[in-house]
Formats: structure tokens, sequence, C-alpha cells
């Protein structure tokens, strides 16, 4: 088998180009305005998200399974016969386009260590497979050909890199001979590499963050280093060490990049500071033979609930390992484009609210709209909200169709005829005359309580 190797220079000019760079952009240009930088983003409020390498072969856990379902051994050499001659770049970005999403983070190297571009500072990448492609080359140019942002995940946590000192999840095996400082001159190499070759990037999507040899001062160095680099550039919180779990907020008083992540659930309401739901179309993140498949409501329903929380939703899928997106999920995600041609008004560009979320009605806004998104109107209609200190012109549906509306001091009563409801997501336009976004959130009974209120005895 080919000797591996990896190199352990660290390019001092560059390093020094880097940091003047850094000191110049520092001196020239204040950091650009969170909300300026991130504007784009925060507009896009959907995205796809990417595992895939390898391990597809196997059908097993990205990471994980190495050393569990798979042995180590024979994991490590599932490159050797890695051949998915029919990815096809422009179908994988058509894919995500026809969905609605617009941007895509794929895992450029995972915590396996293996890396899907033609790296120099690595043998155990996609070269040197059967495939001899490089696979973030060929992506980011079907991205920039269809207007979709390319971004990258990337794996602070290596199992494979002699480098790194854990060998498995929670260091179960230990590297005979780690040396940490060389490993994050290696990181920060192939994170230069990405971005001169295949940048500007969108998003740099950190993970791999909770492990020990990672520290907080590691993630601000980070954080500085590739904001020199690219000043425009959006990096997730799990650059430092502040995120509480799969709960993915960073409320602990630690350097927090620039957004939260809640990972495999919906963020609660948060609108002072942004965030996106990381959530698989099926249960694995890398692909799974005849994995559950997420129904259409529940995609559609994800989605508004997080644009109604005042996030993102960045849904995942995992190609097989012949280098097609599985059709079935081809046709889910065109069906979710199709809800978001009729409804994407109610998503792209709105932030969270006034209306909190609730069991069966979360809320959006823009502008002088709020648009209110009905799932479920069994035991809520007619939908009765809160007094607004607004008067609403009119209320109308996005696709055509007639609303019942009135408005007075008890608040706002909505009824649409069941022919007129969208079985998924009724999204009901309200017209106001002012601005909806400087309006202070307004609670709403959850479905219980307004069933029990519907059910308590007349007086
Ligand atoms: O361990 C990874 C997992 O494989 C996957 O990449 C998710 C995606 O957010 N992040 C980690 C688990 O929190």
């Amino acid at each position: 088998m080919k000797k591996m190797f990896i190199t352990r220079v660290f390019n001092p000019a560059f390093a020094g180009l880097t940091l003047l760079l850094g000191g110049v952009l520092a001196l020239q240009s204040a950091p650009a305005t969170p909300d300026a930088r991130l504007k784009w983003w925060q507009e896009a409020r959907f995205g796809m998200f990417i595992h895939w390498g390898p391990v597809s072969i196997k059908g097993t856990e990205i990471g994980w399974s190495r050393g569990a379902q798979v042995p180590v051994e024979e994991y490590d050499k599932l490159y050797l016969q890695f051949n998915p001659v029919q990815f096809d770049a422009n179908a994988w970005v058509r894919t995500a386009r026809e969905a609605g999403m617009k941007y895509l983070v794929i895992t450029s190297r995972h915590h396996d260590g293996f890396s899907l571009w033609n790296t120099r500072h690595s043998s155990y990448n996609i070269m040197n497979t059967p495939f001899k492609r490089d696979v973030l080359a060929e992506l980011s140019k079907a991205c920039r050909e269809q207007g979709v942002k390319f971004c990258i995940y990337y794996s602070l946590c290596d199992w494979w890199h002699p480098d790194y000192p854990l060998g498995s999840p929670g260091g179960r095996s230990k590297k005979p001979s780690p040396n940490m400082e060389r490993y994050v001159e290696y990181m920060k190499n192939q994170l230069a590499e990405i971005m001169v070759r295949y940048g500007p990037l969108g998003i740099v999507w950190f993970d791999g963050e909770w492990e020990s040899p990672w520290t907080a001062e590691r993630g601000e160095d980070m954080y500085r280093y590739l904001r020199a680099m690219q000043p425009s550039l959006i990096i997730n919180n799990r650059v430092g060490k502040a995120r509480k779990g799969m709960e993915g907020s960073s409320n602990r008083g630690l350097f927090a990049g620039d957004y939260d992540t809640p990972e495999q659930r919906i963020g609660r309401y948060q609108d002072t500071r942004p965030w996106e739901s990381c959530i698989t179309i099926c249960q694995q993140w890398a692909w799974k033979p005849d994995d559950k498949l997420k129904s259409l409501p529940q995609c559609i329903q994800t989605l508004a609930r997080c644009a109604g929380g005042d996030g993102n939703l960045l849904l995942n899928v995992g190609p097989m390992p012949d280098g097609r997106i599985e059709p079935r999920q081809v046709e889910r995600l065109k069906e979710i484009g199709q809800w978001l041609k009729r409804n994407g008004e109610a998503i792209y560009g709105t932030r969270g609210g006034p209306y909190l979320p609730s069991t069966n009605i979360v809320s959006t806004r823009h502008g002088k709209y709020i648009y209110v998104h009905v799932f479920d109107w069994q035991g809520v209609e007619p939908v009765k909200l809160p007094p607004l200190p607004r008067k609403v012109k009119k209320a109308s549906l996005l696709d055509g169709g007639l609303v019942e509306w009135s408005q007075n001091n008890s608040g706002i009563t909505l009824q649409v005829p069941f022919v007129f409801r969208d079985k998924i997501n009724t999204v009901i336009k309200l017209s106001l005359d002012g601005s909806a976004m400087d309006l202070a959130t307004i609670p709403l009974a959850q479905a219980a309580d307004v069933k029990k209120e519907q059910t308590k005895p007349k007086k």
C-alpha cells in the first residue's frame, strides 16, 4: 500500500503574510458588523449539508463507525476502493437549488481524516482513490456557476491523523506520538489551501471541538487566522469551546464564533444571536441503505419552525458510494422546493416572530408583513391571535384563496375555508399599517391551552 505522507512543515513566509494581512486589515477596516457580514446567510434561511466519504461504501456513520461497526484497519483502507463514478457536481448543486437551498456545506474532512480534495498536506485524500477527481474543485465550480454559496465543514478532531492525540471518540485509544502544535499547523495549511483554491467561501463549518485537545485559545486563534485571510467569511460557534452540547447555544461567556448550531433539533426562538439547526433528512449523517426518510410535512414544518424561531435550517443528505444522492432524497428535496416556490416569501429574507412559535403556529415577518404559518387547524380554528399594536389592512394567502379575518381590541381572528388550506402549512399574510420589524414578541397560547379554553363549560 502506498506510504502515507503528511507534510509537517509550516510555511513561515505564509504565516508572516497572514499576520501582516491580518494586521493591515485590522488597521484599515474594523471587522464587518456581524449583521452585514451575515446578512446573505440569515436571509438565505435554508442550506444543504452533505456528509460523504469512502465510508459510504459500508453504509455506516462517517467517523463514528471507524473501530465500531467497521474495524479501523478496514475503515482506513476503504478509500482504495472508493470510485463514485456517477458523482456529478452540477447535479448535486441543481438538486440543492431546486430544493430552494441557497448554500451548500460539504464535509471536506470529517473526524476520520479523509480529505475530499487534492490536498498537498496528506496523501489520505480523494486523489489517491480510483476516482482521482477533486470533489471540492468540481463542487465549488458548480456552486459558483449556479449561484449557490459554497461552504465547507471541517473537523477539528481527527481520529486517523498521527499528530492528533486521540484515536477514537472520547479518546478510548491514543496516538503513540502526537504533536498538537504540528496538527494545528496542518489544519491551518489545509484550510488556507481550500480558501485560496476554492474560495471565497461562504462558511467554514467547524465541528469536533468538544474533545480535550482543542481549546478556547486555539479557537480564537483559528477564527482570527481565517478572518484575516477572508474578512467576509462566516464561522460557526464550533470553532470555540462555548457550545452547549446538541442545544448548540454558546452562552458560557467563552468565545463563540458567529452563530449557534443546534443539532438534530429546532432551535428555541432567539433573535439576539443568529443560529442554524443542522438536521438529517434521514436518520444518519452519512448514507445508510433504507434509512428512514423524513416526511414532506416534517421537512417543511421544520424549516418553518426554524425561520419562525429566527434561525436557519441546514438539511443534510448523505450521497451514495456511486456518487449519486439517493433518488428518494432528491424527490423529497424537489417537493420542498415546490412548496417554497409558492411560499418562499414567508421564509427567505424574513425574521422570526412577532408571534412566538407554538405547537401549531409560528410566524415570520418582513417589512410591513407578518406571515402566520398554521400547521394543523385541529384545535386552533379559527386562529385567534393576541392583540397587535398595528392595524391589519388585509389578510391573504400566498398561493391565492380566501381568508376570513377580523381584528378588535381582543386580538385577530383568522379562518381559512378547508378547500384553501395547505395540508402541511397554510401561510396567511397579514398586511399592516406599519412596520412589523420593531414589534416586541408576543407569546401564543399552546394548542393544548386553546383546546382547554374551548372545552371549558360556558358560564
Ligand atoms: O460527530 C459529528 C457528526 O458526525 C455530524 O458531523 C454532526 C453534524 O453536525 N456533528 C457531530 C456530532 O455533533
